[in-house]
């Protein structure tokens, strides 16, 4: 199997060729969804047409040659740009550690995976190499006149190496990024869309921190905010709250499919109950929640009748294993179960 050609998207530069359009009505009409409110007044990012091909040859490739499951991974933090020529913008926490991590072992375990990630945020199997030193040079020595990889690494890079080209070779790793809010939101209901066909064998693993407020386009400053902006020296931004697409993803977009979100807190005494909130108001299978202060070693899995926690001991942090590593396989069971019970 020959591995298809990716292509390369970027998405991290601001659209300066969409001038703001006044015409477009802050308040919709009433009795449409906040949701489709939001997809009437907001374009869609110019290269999307792109993208749902890959996505459409990606799912089509699996269907007819390995039959794998399809897992979507997101992962890293969205923008909220402030200016419509972006100069300044919000950003969300996250460094996609989780989200590229997990999708290793996803791969590992046999799923083809779909990977909507904040441009510029950790990858899959890079992941090890592109923020763990100053410099990617500093994996290399020189050795008369030709570049080596230094000794004291080769022997896990080698691991790496095989796996990572045997995701390339399997075509099982499709990478698909996003910057903005209005980005992600687009790229996820047209890979959703596309992953309908998949039916219950299709999980999203929605780990990408989300921004929960923007500013809506039709209030965006076309230029870069201005000093004389201020009033007594204060810039005053209102947000507005980015509506919440999981009941759509759920009930419409990818109807059939599983569904694991995540829930990112900071207060220990509130994590379940939000996401048992979460469960309830989406309708969905299972909520991961974690702390911030914790996220590496352990996390709770929350399903409308359970909550249990997985944690790494004292010696499993001291031995570097990953907290994904346990995860995994045990969201890949809630899976097949999912499975079992909603044959296609
Ligand atoms: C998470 O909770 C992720 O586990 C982290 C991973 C962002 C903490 P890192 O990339 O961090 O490894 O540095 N993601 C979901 C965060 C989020 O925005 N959740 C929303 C919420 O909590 C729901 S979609 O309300």
């Amino acid at each position: 199997m020959s591995p298809i050609h990716q292509v390369q998207f970027h998405t991290s530069f601001p659209d300066t060729s969409a001038a703001i359009d006044r015409r477009i009505p802050e308040f919709a009409p009433a009795h449409i969804s906040d949701e489709d409110k939001y997809f009437r007044n907001h374009e869609p990012p110019a290269y999307l047409p792109e993208i749902e091909k890959e996505i459409e040859q990606f799912i089509q490739f699996h269907k007819e040659n390995t039959n794998r499951r399809i897992v979507l991974v997101t992962s890293g933090g969205t923008t909220v740009p402030l200016e419509n020529n972006t100069v300044r913008f919000i950003d969300n926490f996250s460094a996609g550690t989780r989200g590229a991590t997990s999708a290793e072992y996803f791969l590992e375990n046999g799923y083809a995976v779909i990977f909507l990630h904040r441009e510029y945020s950790l990858l899959p199997y890079s992941r090890h190499y592109s923020h763990s030193t100053n410099c990617f040079l500093d994996f290399m020595t020189e050795n008369n006149g030709k570049i080596e990889i230094n000794s004291k690494y080769t022997e896990e890079m080698l691991l790496v190496l095989r796996k990572y080209n045997q995701a390339q070779a399997n075509n099982t790793l499709l990478l698909i990024p996003f910057t903005t809010v209005n980005q992600y939101l687009y790229t996820l209901k047209s890979a959703a869309e596309k992953m309908h066909v998949l039916g219950s064998t299709a999980l999203f693993y929605l780990a990408a921190a989300v921004s929960d407020f923007f500013i809506p386009k039709s209030r965006l400053s076309e230029h870069k905010i201005q000093s004389s902006a201020t009033v007594d020296g204060q810039l005053q931004i209102n947000l507005s709250q980015v509506p919440k697409f999981l009941s759509r993803l759920v009930d419409n977009w990818a109807q059939g499919a599983m569904f694991v979100s995540f829930k990112l807190e900071t207060d220990s005494n509130i994590l379940i109950q939000k996401a048992t909130t979460a469960l309830e108001r989406y309708h969905h299978q299972l909520v991961i929640g974690n702390l911030l202060q914790t996220r590496k070693n352990e996390v709770v899995f929350v399903t409308p009748n359970d909550s249990h926690w997985i944690k790494l001991t004292e010696d499993e942090i001291k031995d570097h294993i990953e907290i994904e590593s346990r995860m995994i396989p045990e969201v890949i069971k809630h899976h097949s179960e999912w499975i079992t019970q909603h044959p296609n």
